[in-house]
């Protein structure tokens, strides 16, 4: 039996009550059932697991901390969920190298504590930080609110062991910035369909402790672009989010902050400058040049995490309001005022709620209730030559749609590369590959 040869392996869980939280998503628009919850606290148990769940013909869903959004790290049905939770090794911070070595499991939070304690910092930050893990960033190739400055995670990894669907164990964790000995395996981004993440060698920034932050009421996303244009002038720009009323209004409801501006704005934009030295003086001398209508500026530190908060807390508010569909778009900046001119006719009788990362065009479109507008919302997005999935990846919400952003050529390649490295479809089917 599965669970008995597991439980000789690992730690499984089959208690009902305990799964449910390893089955159900975070927006709980995915939920699923599975035989049981693997969590290995090793590599070799990993290989171990999926050496049995392979001879036993069982598919397996990879899982980090379950804060995905798009169906990509939940059972649909009978599936082992194989959560790596408990792979929370985090090595020496190497400060020559700028690098740390960190297992899946690892939740960005305690990464940053760990290699901030050291003067360095990780790259990538978002607002689910205290649950997201490593592996789980890496398999979706996480972006967050610091891409205009130290890009996506792909970007801030040097290389990662994995285990592929055979078993067998593939390491890259030597930290070498140089080493072309050949193609790198695709784990970045592979959303756990080619291989489990069990660790990751990381790339390290300075940590940057003077920062200032504000808050630009603006009149339209046009005059948005322009402020950015403006501000990305700062080398020391980390930070360009953006939200909206209704969205805000939802927030304030949810948190009971109050109102961050006199009145009410068009578009809020929320910028973050990070320097070795204080970097205030400079952006408070560009924001004067600029013609906006208002500015809040962030005091002090705690002043600068409640400006943070009207952002990132629409995730959680927006689930108040009941299960949303996430569609996480990107848009070339030029075509997003004639899209956003045109959103709510697309999302029809949903409500809207959108807020997103502006220096990417990457919006993320919450619709709650309604007929559901997924497929107007992204036929419009890729006719403007954007991307159906910017951050969050493709999952099993996005699997359908996948033709509209890459080609058949694309398409064939993807499959080919899957087939290879996981012919049997052991590894998250249904996710990704279409
Ligand atoms: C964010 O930017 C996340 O806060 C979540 O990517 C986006 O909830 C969402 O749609
Ligand atoms: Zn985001």
């Amino acid at each position: 039996m599965l669970e008995e040869r597991l439980s000789r392996i690992t730690q499984v869980v089959t208690d009902p009550a305990v799964m449910a939280g390893y089955c159900t998503d975070f927006t709980g628009r995915w939920r699923g059932r599975a035989p049981l919850v693997a969590l290995p606290s090793s590599t070799a148990e990993v290989a171990e697991v999926i050496r049995v769940c392979a001879g036993e013909g069982v598919p397996v869903v990879p899982q980090g901390g379950n804060t995905g959004l798009v169906g990509g790290g939940v059972p649909v049905g009978g599936e082992v969920v194989l959560s790596l939770r408990r792979l929370t090794a985090l090595g020496p911070v190497d400060s020559s190298a700028q690098q740390v070595t960190a297992g899946a499991g690892v939740v960005l939070a305690a990464l940053q504590r760990h290699v901030r304690a050291a003067g360095l910092d990780f790259g990538v930050d978002f607002a689910a930080r205290d649950g997201a893990t490593v592996g789980g960033m890496i398999a979706t190739n996480a972006g967050g609110e610091r891409v205009l400055r130290y890009g996506t995670t792909r970007a801030n990894v040097v290389g990662v062991e994995a285990v592929l669907a055979d078993g067998s164990v593939v390491s890259r964790l030597g930290g070498l910035p140089k080493d072309n000995t050949g193609f790198e395996l695709p784990f970045t981004a592979s959303e756990g369909t080619l291989g489990v993440i069990t660790a990751a060698r990381l790339r390290l920034v300075p940590l940057l402790e003077h920062r200032a932050t504000a808050l630009l009421g603006l009149p339209g996303v046009p005059a948005a672009l322009a402020a950015l244009a403006v501000l990305r002038t700062l080398d020391s720009l980390e930070m360009a989010e953006f939200f909206l009323p209704a969205g805000l209004r939802l927030v304030r409801e949810h948190t009971g902050l109050p109102a961050p501006t006199r009145t009410e704005h068009a578009v809020y934009l929320l910028v973050e400058c990070a320097a070795p030295r204080d970097p205030a003086p400079e952006l408070h001398a560009l924001l004067e040049t600029l013609d906006v209508p208002e500015i809040v500026v962030a005091a002090d530190t705690a002043d600068r995490h409640r400006l943070w908060r009207y952002r990132e807390a629409h995730t959680e508010a927006i689930n108040t309001r009941g299960v949303p569909v996430k569609l996480d778009v990107a848009l070339p900046l030029g075509e997003l005022p004639s899209f956003l001119e045109e959103l709510p006719a697309l999302a029809g009788d949903a409500e809207l709620y959108l807020f997103g990362h502006l220096a990417e065009g990457n919006l993320h479109v919450n619709l709650v209730g309604g007929r559901d507008a997924t497929e107007p919302v992204l036929r419009r997005v890729a006719r403007a030559g954007g991307s159906i999935s910017a951050e969050h990846g493709v999952g099993r919400a996005k699997t359908p749609w996948l033709h509209l952003s890459r080609s058949p050529a694309e398409l064939a390649a993807l499959r080919a590369v899957k087939h290879a490295l996981d012919p049997a479809g052991l590894l998250n089917p249904g996710v990704l590959v279409p």
